[in-house]
């Protein structure tokens, strides 16, 4: 054997043993293998079954209607008379409707009726003007339901779903709810005079005079008396004519307001068993 041959022969010897040794050792005792066991995590997610709420409907709604019923305790007087629908006692600050007609004068009742009136619970109540003018005046009947003049009930009280029948009406004669003694800046006899009693103390606005009362002076006072037929609040002014021109104040008539000039002061009436006041005030000449 050649010298070169002998040893490629020497190389592949070890090579050989070199890798028999190597898989020997990959052949040799396993290792422990890790043996932890894989849990899976499943997330259970609860069904939740939703039942729908079913709200029934109501199938009918409040309906308008007609109100009707009598007016009793009337006198022996024709005369007009009118019947409210309100959200208060009170006819000079606006109503929902209203329904007029005229009493004959006979047998102390009359049979009203005021056709669509909307549904809600409403205030009903009539003034009977004995004397055509539209202003209520001490002597004049009023009534309000649920409760006979001078009483009134504390909330509204009749209840409109459709027409509803019997809501009676018991009258009685106004009397005087409010007075006092207006003091002239001079001697005003002869004169004519208008007393005011108005919801905002200004005569540019005459739809919310609630009454007035006119007469003619006879000297440097005026004592007043006042049929105020709501529990409210309003102003109270005066204007004498000394001039004989009308009813518009000019320079030289005598005006005043309780109970101060220029804006006055409110009153406030709760009572109407009584005559409340005195409000009394001073009156000067126009400038
Ligand atoms: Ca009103
Ligand atoms: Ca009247
Ligand atoms: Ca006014
Ligand atoms: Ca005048």
């Amino acid at each position: 054997m050649k010298k070169t041959a002998l040893l490629f022969f020497v190389i592949v010897l070890i090579i050989s043993v070199l890798i028999s040794n190597c898989t020997q050792n990959s052949t040799g005792p396993e290792e422990p293998r890790n043996t932890a066991t894989i849990t899976p995590t499943f997330s259970v997610t609860p069904t939740v079954t939703v039942t729908p709420t079913v709200t029934a409907t109501p199938t009918s709604t409040p309906a308008p209607g007609t109100v009707s019923g009598t007016l009793s305790g009337l006198p022996a007087s024709p005369a007009p008379y009118t019947v409210y629908v309100d959200t208060d006692i009170n006819e000079a600050n606006g109503f929902i409707t209203s329904s007029a007609g005229v009493y004959n004068g006979s047998g102390g009742a009359q049979a009203y009726s005021v056709p669509s009136v909307p549904a809600g619970t409403h205030y009903i109540y009539a003034f009977l003007d004995l004397n055509s003018n539209t202003i209520p005046e001490v002597g004049e009947y009023f009534g309000v339901r649920g409760a006979a003049f001078p009483a009134y009930p504390g909330a509204a009280n009749v209840t409109v779903n459709g027409d509803i029948s019997a809501i009676d009406i018991t009258m009685a004669a106004g009397t005087a709810t409010a007075g006092g003694t207006i003091t002239l800046p001079g001697d005003g006899g002869g004169h004519n005079y208008n007393i005011v009693v108005d919801l905002d103390g200004s005569g540019a606005t005459t739809d919310d005079f609630v009454t007035v009362v006119s007469g003619t002076v006879s000297g440097p006072s005026l004592p007043y008396n006042l049929m105020v037929p709501f529990p409210i609040t309003f102003y109270v002014y005066a204007v004498v004519d000394m001039d004989n021109s009308g009813n518009a104040p000019n320079t030289g008539d005598f005006v005043g307001i309780y109970q101060v000039l220029p804006s006055g002061n409110p009153i406030t009436i709760t009572d109407l068993s009584i005559t409340n006041g005195p409000y009394d005030f001073t009156a000067i000449i126009m400038p």
